[in-house]
């Protein structure tokens, strides 16, 4: 059950230049005739006014009918890139993003994992689901290069799909002007060879089931978490919010992480950790829990670093052995899932074949 790709980059350009091309030509044609008409005809040449001319049927007849023409075949120019960009080829691989203001992450298929950064195999077509929160606002998912460009609406998902042809690194951007933190509401494709992402799937399984080492992991100048880059990580999921400094610039009602004043969960290392894995009812701080908890621990780090003073208060031993029992983080891997793309796209394939 193959059928042929079609290169949507190739449509939407031809699309352009024949659209550009036959307005060049009218453009063209109509700037010389009225050029030379104002000439021929000019008061100088013609002292006495012409006769009035009343209908002609074949001249009328015939600029109806061919710029019609014309406007129908860029129609149907249109029409056939629509078709090939609405409909996603079989097998496609599909990536769930959940964009919130302000920033992107995108779901595997493969095993729990998710990320920041879109990454993808070359010469496999990508379905992309669009999500947003239905207490979150309009964005835009746009891949310039793919010329693919979807609106993400809460509450109702809709789709694009795009097939990456080679290697390389490509922008995305958010094209709906969504609020303070829009203009950093921007992240990047990353295609990889299929070896090379199944390689970075098998990383990133291999990296959450990590067991955490509590003395490790609470001390934040452990190589493990001086390794994860929190302030990166910080950067891309919370910053936008919280504010560059940790001030709750960003977003009215995000916490200030340099007063101790008003925390709601608690404000201890181990309380800080519950707050970033499952969030805060019935506020805008949502959990993170499909980040390693490794990565977790960074930002716990990175947001207790922000606090000025002295006596934020200390997890005891409790603290943390409860924490520990409570994720079952010394926990060894529980799953390596299936990694084989062909096995992932079979089951994929399988369940787009189920009626919605
Ligand atoms: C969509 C905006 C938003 C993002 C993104 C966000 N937060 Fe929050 N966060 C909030 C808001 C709003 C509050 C305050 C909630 C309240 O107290 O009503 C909050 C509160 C908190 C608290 C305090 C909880 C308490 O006990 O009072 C912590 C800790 C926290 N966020 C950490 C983070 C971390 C770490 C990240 C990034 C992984 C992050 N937040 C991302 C909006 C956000
Ligand atoms: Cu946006």
């Amino acid at each position: 059950m193959s059928q042929a790709i079609p290169n949507v980059v190739e449509q939407v350009d031809s699309a352009f230049w024949i659209i550009l091309g036959i307005s060049g030509v009218l453009f063209v044609g109509i700037i010389l005739a009225l050029v030379a008409f104002l000439m021929k005809y000019h008061k100088s040449r013609h002292p006495k006014a012409t006769s009035q001319v009343e209908g002609h049927a074949v001249l009328e007849v015939l600029w109806i009918v061919i710029p019609t023409l014309i406007v129908l075949f860029m129609f149907w120019i249109g029409v056939i890139g629509f078709k090939s960009m609405r409909t996603v080829p079989d097998g496609a691989m599909v990536v769930k993003l959940t964009a919130q203001r302000w920033s992107f992450n995108f779901q595997y298929p493969q095993g729990d994992v998710s990320s920041p950064v879109l990454h993808v195999p070359a010469g496999v077509p990508v379905k992309v689901e669009l999500n947003a929160p239905v207490s979150d606002v309009i964005h835009g998912f746009y891949l310039p290069d793919f010329r693919v460009k979807e609106d993400v609406i809460p509450g109702k998902q809709t789709y694009l799909w795009f097939m990456a042809p080679k290697e390389g690194t490509y922008n995305i951007f958010c094209t709906m002007f969504c609020g303070n933190g829009h203009s950093e509401m921007i992240t990047t494709l990353q295609v990889h060879s299929k070896e090379g992402y199944e390689e970075w799937i098998r990383q990133q399984i291999a990296d959450k089931n990590k067991p955490v080492d509590m003395a490790l992991a609470m001390d934040p100048r452990s190589k493990d978490i001086q390794a994860r880059g929190g302030r990166k990580l910080y950067d891309t999921y919370c910053g936008s919010c919280h504010g560059a400094q940790g001030d709750g610039k960003g977003l009215a009602g995000a916490r200030d992480f340099r007063s101790l004043a008003g925390w709601k969960n608690g404000e201890k290392l181990t309380d800080i950790f519950r707050t970033v894995t499952v969030g805060l009812d019935g506020t805008a701080m949502r959990g993170f829990p499909n980040l390693s908890a490794w990565d977790r621990f960074a930002l716990v780090h990175e947001v207790a670093a922000f606090y000025k003073g002295g006596d934020r208060p200390a997890s005891s031993p409790e603290d943390i052995e409860q924490l520990r029992a409570e994720y079952k983080l010394d926990e060894v891997p529980v799953v390596a899932k299936t990694l084989s793309i062909e096995k992932a796209m079979e089951l994929i394939v399988k369940e787009s074949q189920q009626p919605r």
